[in-house]
């Protein structure tokens, strides 16, 4: 019964026509009295077949559930054995129609998107170009997209590649508050925000003076004003050191390269401030608090080649003083550099020697730490060792204490410095005590009590930390688990990043797929629940509980100041060279039938979608031109482009829309 309800929704020629049938159907009763009656026979037969479809799925779902008797997670697992835990498995498979319980942002590596997943299931639902172009949307291809990408002074865009790692949400009250998330680009040192109503990035920053900008993340609440209690600041960690300015001196002479530590205005999304310091930053945590941020270090050392960066066997977590570099920055204690008016303190280890005047505080931490992670209890900053077996605990009411003058030691706001295991790289937590870490070489995460470990390392040799351990497939960069770095961590899922694949799915030629796995938390053991490829390559990511959002699926006429927001307001108009074309689309027609231009004229298309339900999105594609974007109900884009061809050009929408969505075009006449 499955197979015979699937197969009347096989996507074919005729299968079209049934999808944009079925759509009229739910949502716009009157476009059928323009069906054609041979489509219109088919709509009941598609209808039933579609609803009887779900209903077996439904019953079949509800069998399963039945026949499961024990709880998901419950099944029992050990490390050597993830797969044997069918029961738990059946919790993330979604019947047709479910919703998953939780979004993921991912960040889709140097394809420089954001990815947005549908947990459980893993099923992805979206990507929100960012910093390189997109071909569905015509990302980079849309005045409006362009303007936030970047662009030289010819109009070209500045940059068309990109290299996402890490991302973070905003905050309220120590949780998530839905109103934006950040991305890195780690190539071309650009931070970009998305806005969450609609999932797009609305603004891109690039960083002054930095190279290599990679770990980020927002403050929490403001470090001295207790009414702001959400994120105004995003910190940014940049990991290459380069001469000051980059402009050709010093090329040579590595002991004067610096890196600095980048503070960003969440709303205006200017570079508020910088911070020089010694060594390099790697990845960015922030205190719930909001007075303190840190990075961790992985080459104090200031090497040019991995050799040197290795040499050191203890490298740094290095604290921000937040509000007394906002300070110095106000009584004007700080340089420029180059073209760029960002304010930039000294944070090096010379300028903050005294504590109760530092802006920075170097923590010693073993060799090449990656990563460094806020636990949910608000206390500890905890950073992974890599090259050392160790994850080490940093207390952070210590390290305020030493900027305070009350603790003599800076390393004394270490509380535990345990072995979990070989490569340790990031950490997660599930709001019960425990950390879980990957370890790359090890292929596994490791769950461990952070509380255990303070004992153990303190010298109660009996203090059993390590709790679980799990093998995962293979090599794990990030791991992240369900809210883990706010304040409401439920410890419910954790999916961990697989570098490699292997062997885990059908071979594509050289190139494999990641592996993402999803791993239940919620029990004693860790249960390995489910997998899915992912194209490379996601690095970070977060889970956050699907009510926090309510994103908008109709955007608004206003939200656009050059919208046509009538049919009307259709036609062109000429200013010397320049044409600007105004035109609506209403499913299945553009408002002009066909418009002229000259050959060599500039044309700037304006298009509004006046459509205004949800899921009725139109194309516009003109051949030859190099244009093709798309309006979401009610949106407006514009293109600007030079019509150099004279000739007819069909432009047509490329977004299916409506059972006439082949005959939806518009001619394009360029008069030689
Ligand atoms: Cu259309």
């Amino acid at each position: 019964m499955w197979g015979k309800g699937w197969r009347v929704n096989i996507p074919s020629p005729f299968g079209l026509v049934l999808k944009a049938v079925g759509r009229s159907l739910d949502r716009q009763p009157h476009y059928a009295e323009i069906h054609m009656k041979k489509a219109s026979t088919t709509e009941a037969t598609a209808g039933l077949g579609r609803r009887s479809f779900i209903n077996t799925a439904a019953l079949a779902g509800i069998a399963g559930v039945m026949g499961c008797t024990e709880k998901p997670g419950a099944a029992p697992a050990t490390a050597a054995a993830p797969a044997a835990a069918p029961h738990a498995g059946d919790s993330v498979h979604m019947k047709p129609g479910e919703l998953d319980t939780y979004y993921g942002f991912w960040s889709g590596g140097h394809n420089g998107d954001m990815r947005v997943l549908g947990l459980p299931s893993g099923r992805e639902l979206h990507r929100i170009p960012c910093f390189v172009p997109d071909a569905l949307v015509g990302w980079g291809v849309t005045n409006e997209s362009k303007k936030i990408m970047g662009t030289n002074p010819d109009g070209r865009l500045k940059y068309t590649v990109g290299d996402t790692h890490h991302t973070h949400a905003s905050y309220k009250d120590g949780n998530y508050d839905g109103r934006y998330i950040w991305i890195n680009d780690k190539i071309n040192s650009r931070i970009a925000r998305i806005r969450l109503d609609h999932f797009v990035c609305d603004k891109i920053t690039e960083l002054p003076n930095v190279q290599g900008f990679h770990g980020i993340f927002p403050d929490k609440r403001d470090p001295v004003d207790p009414a702001i209690n959400y994120t105004t600041r995003v910190f940014c960690g940049a990991e290459f050191h380069i001469p000051l300015p980059n402009d050709g001196h010093d090329l040579d002479q590595p002991e004067k390269y610096r890196s600095m530590f980048s503070c960003v205005d969440a709303e205006t999304m200017e570079v508020r401030w910088q911070v020089l310091i010694d060594g390099n930053c790697d990845l960015t945590a922030t205190s719930y608090d909001g007075k303190l941020a840190a990075t961790n270090q992985y080459n104090v050392e200031g090497g040019v080649t991995y050799e040197d960066m290795m040499s050191a066997e203890r490298d740094a977590c290095l604290f921000f003083h937040v509000a007394r570099i906002e300070e110095a920055v106000k009584a004007g204690k700080f340089k420029t550099y180059g073209n760029s008016k960002v304010p930039v303190v000294d944070g090096t280890r010379d300028a903050n020697k005294d504590a109760k005047t530092a802006l920075t505080g170097y923590v010693s931490v073993p060799k090449n730490p990656h990563g460094v992670n806020a636990s949910p209890d608000q206390k500890y900053f905890i950073c992974a060792g890599k090259l050392s077996p160790t994850c080490t605990v940093i207390e952070l009411a210590k390290v305020l204490d030493w900027f305070d003058g009350k603790q003599e030691k800076l390393d004394d706001a270490i509380v535990a410095e345990v072995e979990v295991g070989l490569g340790p790289l990031h950490t997660a937590f599930d709001g019960r005590g425990n950390a879980y870490t990957t370890l790359f070489l090890d292929s596994q995460v490791v769950k461990w009590n952070v509380e255990a470990a303070i004992k153990f390392h303190a010298g109660d040799k009996n203090a059993k930390y390590v709790v679980d351990r799990i093998d995962v497939h293979y090599q794990p960069g990030h791991v992240n688990a369900s809210h883990s770095e706010t304040i409401a961590a439920d410890g419910k899922y954790l999916s961990v990043g697989c570098k490699f694949s292997k062997d885990r799915y059908l071979p594509v030629g050289p190139l494999h797929a990641e592996n993402e796995q999803l791993i239940d938390i919620s029990g004693d053991k860790m249960v390995l629940l489910a997998e899915h490829p992912a194209r490379g390559e996601p690095h970070d990511f977060i889970i956050m509980k699907r009510e926090m959002l309510r994103p908008k699926q109709v955007y608004a006429l206003e939200d656009f100041p050059n919208a046509v927001k009538d049919p009307k307001e259709s036609g062109v108009t000429r200013n010397g060279k320049k044409v600007t074309v105004k035109m609506t689309s209403q499913a299945p027609a553009f408002s002009l039938r066909d418009f002229k231009v000259k050959k060599g004229d500039e044309v700037t298309i304006i298009l509004t979608n006046l459509d205004k339900i949800e899921d009725l999105t139109h194309g516009f594609a003109i051949p030859k031109h190099n244009v093709n974007f798309i309006v979401n109900p009610l949106e407006t884009a514009s293109v600007t482009f030079i019509a150099d061809k004279p000739g007819v050009y069909w432009c047509y929408c490329t977004h299916f829309c409506h059972a006439l969505h082949l005959e939806m075009r518009t001619r394009m006449i360029v008069e030689a």
